[in-house]
């Protein structure tokens, strides 16, 4: 596995927050984080490849909003961010030695974390970043089923809900329709917030601030990160990362 991943902006404080107040970011201890979930990753026995930041984007460490990555292409995204937009040209250089690039074209807007792929279906967040022209546009560039999902009140659909694996789904079903998403098995949440773990393998990647949750969490193989300064961004741990293979 290969995991993409972009360094912490020196301007993080700087990011797009839609649900959450503005507080003090500490740069040392987002890029510390960061260092630590890098770390992870790489004795889960992924090849990280790193990019560095670029200060006149504070989000760039969400690596994951600028790009879906599939087997036979790889989608660069238009964040529905417009002072996330430039990050994708950087992104888009790393990936063309893997995939044939694609690109969402405007008026569409796609965040990648509100793509959630799932086997053979990917299903789509709509929210404020990611439009329906955007899924129709992802939609013509895969042969994969494309499932829009309804979301309110999280940033993503992955804020929302992520996939453990087999037909097992974590969620905070108060935050999106899960009528598309009927037949798979639910754990719902303990804490709002709880819902976005990242698969690598059969491991599960997963912040350390969430006590409640994890204890719902004993028959898989969790590994904790500390990701709470990257949290005050509205960051969680499938944000930090474009997986491949
Ligand atoms: C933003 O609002 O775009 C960033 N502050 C947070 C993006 C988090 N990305 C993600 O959940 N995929």
């Amino acid at each position: 596995m290969i995991a993409i991943t972009r360094d912490v902006a020196r301007s993080i404080e700087q990011c797009e927050l839609t649900h959450l107040e503005r507080v003090s970011i500490s740069y040392e201890r987002a890029a510390a984080q960061h260092h630590e979930y890098r770390a992870l990753l790489a004795s889960l026995g992924c090849e990280v490849i790193d990019i560095p930041a670029d200060d006149a984007y504070p989000d760039c460490v969400f690596i994951e909003d600028t790009a879906v990555v599939l087997d036979d292409v790889a989608v660069i995204t238009r964040p529905g961010a417009e002072s996330r937009r430039g990050e994708v040209d950087a992104v888009a250089a790393a990936l063309a030695r893997y995939r044939p690039i694609a690109r969402i074209e405007a008026p569409g807007t796609i965040d990648g974390g509100d793509v959630l792929v799932i086997g053979e279906r990917i299903f789509v967040g709509r929210t404020a970043r990611t439009n329906d022209e955007g899924i129709a546009q992802l939609r013509a560039l895969t042969r994969r089923e494309v499932i829009p999902v309804d979301v309110h009140g999280a940033l993503h659909l992955k804020t929302a809900v992520t996939w453990l694996g087999g037909n097992v789904l974590l969620a905070n079903r108060e935050w999106f329709d899960a009528v598309p998403l009927n037949g798979f098995q639910f754990i719902d949440v303990d804490e709002p917030f709880a819902a976005n773990a990242l698969r690598i393998d059969d491991v599960i990647v997963y912040p350390n601030a969430f006590p409640r949750t994890i204890a719902k969490l004993r028959e898989f193989d969790v590994r904790t990160v500390n990701a709470d300064e990257l949290a005050k961004a509205e960051g969680g741990v499938t944000c930090c990362s474009l997986l491949l293979r």
